[in-house]
């Protein structure tokens, strides 16, 4: 459902240069498929969306067709007068409307047939089929958005657990797009003293060049801060790809049906098991995980098997993190140590010791303590262990605390805040150079400038079709 008060008045710097579209636009705006969904929302936007809403749709009885009234009805199909779905209408007329544009949303039953069928019924009426995100590229043309907001919302639509969607929500509310343009007007503040030094400089008070470096200086800590919080919200909405390998019959399948918590891997007491890659997407205390198991890696004659294990290599080598299981009662050893050394610099890894019961019960065919350098001690077979392992391995990843995390940004985000703080070292280093007061100021504008990109005050339209098309059909 979008919020359909008045949003925040238009904005100055975007949607002007570019006119609003004329033509009234129509798609199916909730996820449709066969059996599923009891409600589906075909949505209209545009000037014309009223008068094909009362071309399709009759109301029952003597209802008034007022702006953000639900009507009762149903869908009829004006060539034959055939009922195509008993349904709900609801107008919203400009400017309170998602779009700003007037608005019109047929809720219809939901699975296939029906909605499909109503979106024709407006098609032929006279609307267009809309493209990717076009419902959104309007709302923000018309200033009911600007662009974080509206990647926002795609963020939202596509979030993978419960803390990426706090973190969008957080993008919807503006929490990104007021951090950038206050950092963008202490820019601008800068940049117009500069500037007007350039051209005037003997009719002004003297600049004081220090507290210019100050605070770009501060500014630019702010950005890299924000590029940092970011990456992190970024790997939370993206979710983490966590390999969990070990030689044969560690209890690789076992941990990842604990922490699936369901029966996903074929697990038996026969080194060798698994050959395959097998994926298992969980949300692990809020943060989406794709965890991977792995064939166990030993040296083998069997060409099957040894097919898996190049798997299992790719899965290390590709992982965000790694979990390297091994067995406790059977301790830690050379081959264990072997594989430690595969997994690559910089990946997470956390080294889990398995089969803690067997300690505990005195089964340990070794007699071995529970040596090696688990960084956790388990049991698959029992769950013990299981929350520690999880904090563990959050914490690894920089995902452990997250209370102060209130941004995430794409990478088309992160790139463009990156490069504005990139921008302002340059003008930094021009500034100690003692370089003519201009010469700080081709970086600095070029830091605004980008700066403008990630909120849309300054972006070209081509840059526009590429966010939008990004956004899927009916948003
Ligand atoms: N006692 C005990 N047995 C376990 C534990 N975890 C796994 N096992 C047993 O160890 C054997 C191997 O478990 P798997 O999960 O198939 O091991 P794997 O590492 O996936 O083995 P491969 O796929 O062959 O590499 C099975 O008999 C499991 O029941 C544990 O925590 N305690
Ligand atoms: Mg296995």
């Amino acid at each position: 459902m979008e919020p359909q008060a008045e949003g925040p008045a238009p904005q100055s710097g975007f949607g002007e240069a570019l006119p609003p579209a004329g033509s009234t636009i129509a798609a199916i705006a909730t996820a449709v498929a066969a059996g599923e969904g009891s409600v589906a929302i075909v949505r209209l936007s545009g000037p014309e969306a009223e008068a094909i809403g009362r071309q399709v749709f009759v109301a029952a009885g003597r209802q008034a067709w007022d702006s953000h009234r639900v009507l009762y009805g149903h869908v009829v199909d004006p060539s034959s007068d055939e009922r195509v779905d008993e349904a709900l209408l609801l107008l919203m007329r400009a400017p309170r409307s998602f779009t700003r544009e007037d608005v019109v949303e047929l809720h219809c039953h939901g699975g296939l047939e029906a909605v499909r069928r109503v979106l024709e019924l407006v098609l032929a009426a006279g609307a267009r089929r809309a493209a990717a995100g076009e419902f959104s590229q309007r709302a923000f043309l018309n200033g009911r958005l600007d662009l974080t907001r509206a990647e926002a919302v795609v963020a939202m639509i596509t979030a993978r657990g419960r803390r990426a969607a706090q973190l969008a929500m957080a993008g919807i509310d503006g929490g990104l797009q007021r951090r950038i343009t206050t950092l963008r007007e202490r820019l601008l503040d800068q940049l117009a003293e500069l500037e007007a030094r350039v051209d005037f400089e003997e009719d002004l008070p003297p600049l004081d060049g220090a507290a210019v470096v100050a605070e770009l200086a501060a500014v630019r800590a702010e950005l890299e801060a924000l590029v940092a919080e970011g990456q992190q919200g970024e790997r939370l909405s993206e979710g983490l790809r966590v390999a969990i390998v070990g030689r044969p019959n560690v209890g690789k399948s076992s941990l990842l049906n604990l922490l699936s918590r369901r029966d996903r891997a074929i697990v038996t007491d026969w080194p060798g098991t698994t050959r395959d890659l097998l994926e298992s997407e969980l949300v692990l205390d809020g943060v989406p995980l794709t965890l991977v198991d792995t064939a166990g890696i030993r040296t083998t004659e069997d060409p099957l098997e040894r097919l898996g294990i190049e798997r299992s290599h790719g899965a290390l080598a590709a992982a965000d993190a790694v979990l390297l299981l091994y067995d406790l009662s059977l301790g830690w050893s050379g081959d264990d140590e072997a594989l430690r050394r595969l997994v690559p610099d910089g990946v997470p890894l956390l080294v889990v010791g398995n089969k803690a019961d067997l300690l505990e019960s005195g089964e340990s065919s070794s007699g071995a303590a529970p040596e090696g350098p688990a960084d956790v001690v388990i049991s698959a077979r029992s769950g013990e262990g299981r929350e520690a392992l999880a904090a563990l391995l959050l914490q690894r990843c920089g995902l452990g605390d997250l209370t102060g995390l209130q941004v995430s940004l794409n990478a088309r985000q992160r790139d463009l805040a990156a490069g504005a703080a990139a921008a302002l070292a340059a003008s930094l280093e021009a500034a100690q150079q003692q370089l003519p007061w201009d010469f700080w100021t081709i970086d600095l504008r070029g830091a605004v400038r980008q700066l403008g990109e990630i909120t849309g005050e300054e972006v070209s339209e081509a840059v526009l079709d590429r966010v939008f098309a990004r956004f899927c059909i009916g948003k």
